[in-house]
């Protein structure tokens, strides 16, 4: 969803009030009466509109920067990058976040995801990791919510060094579950020259549980640190069954109606 759907919305109900709102058709102590329905419409709008929203933000990564995603290893916000002669673009928008397999300890790469080697090597049948980079956000979702995500992964290894890309999902502070986006075995041997980049694709995963997500990106070498990948990531967002809900809507729509529904309360129970 795009930022800019919440405040086409206000700008129906402006459109709708003037319609019902008669200007110049006194009411009682001259004020000018409005529906009564109008401004408890208004504040269920504002009361739904926040309600399903999930709390995700910057999944586009279009502030130019990472925050509010938290971070591990060497990760960047990225408008593109030269590979040889080709070059990985951002997928909508300028920016993209992309993520860099860097050394970093294990023992903290894995204890964030409350997971433990293991459970990092089983993602990519049993390869030994050499974290890498972790980004990660949490977002309050219903059950149903489905999480997608654009992805692009550059590899630059060959077999039987098999770099891997993961996402994962942690609901409230259980194990992360994880799940191999593309590998160095997934997206084919290394051409004559340059890396292999996949192109960007699309993933969705439904969310089974309401409550508080972590969502994780990560990429690892596996066996040795060497000739290290990169996975990109871009458009992560959340969507619920009834609409998208994947970023909060824009803070100035509150601060300009929120004052409004009050204001209309008080006055309609003045005029009662
Ligand atoms: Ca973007």
């Amino acid at each position: 969803m795009s930022r800019g759907d919440i405040p086409i919305v206000s700008q129906r109900i402006a459109i709708k009030s003037t319609v019902q709102w008669r200007v110049g058709d006194k009411g009682p102590g001259g004020s000018e009466p409005m529906p009564r329905t109008f401004p408890k419409l208004l504040v269920c709008l504002l009361l739904a509109s926040s309600l399903a929203t999930a709390s995700l933000l910057n999944g586009g990564f279009e502030s130019g920067s990472s925050s509010p995603w938290e971070k591990i290893g060497y990760v960047s916000i990225s408008t593109s990058l030269s590979y040889g002669a080709r070059e990985v673009l951002a997928d909508s928008g300028e920016y993209a976040m992309r993520l860099t397999a860097s050394r970093y300890p294990l023992s903290d790469f894995v204890s964030q995801m409350s997971i433990d080697t293991d459970t990092l090597s089983a993602s990519n049948g049993g390869v030994a990791p050499v974290p890498g980079a972790l980004i990660w956000q949490s977002a309050v979702v219903t059950a149903g919510d489905t999480l997608e995500f654009r992805w692009n992964f550059v590899s630059e290894d060959e077999l039987p060094y098999d770099d891997w890309a993961f996402y994962g999902v942690q609901f409230e502070s259980n194990a992360t579950q994880l799940t191999r986006i593309a590998s160095v075995a997934t997206v084919g041997p290394l051409p004559e020259v340059g890396p292999v980049i996949s192109g960007w694709t699309t993933h969705r995963v439904t969310l089974p549980q309401s409550g508080t997500y972590t969502i994780y990106f990560g990429v690892v070498n596996a066996l040795i640190y060497s000739s290290s990948p990169d996975l990109w990531i871009d458009n992560v967002s959340i969507e619920s069954d009834t609409g998208p809900g994947s970023e909060v809507p824009e803070p100035a729509t509150f601060v300009l109606l929120a004052p409004l529904a009050i204001a209309l309360i008080l006055r309609q129970r003045r005029a009662s």
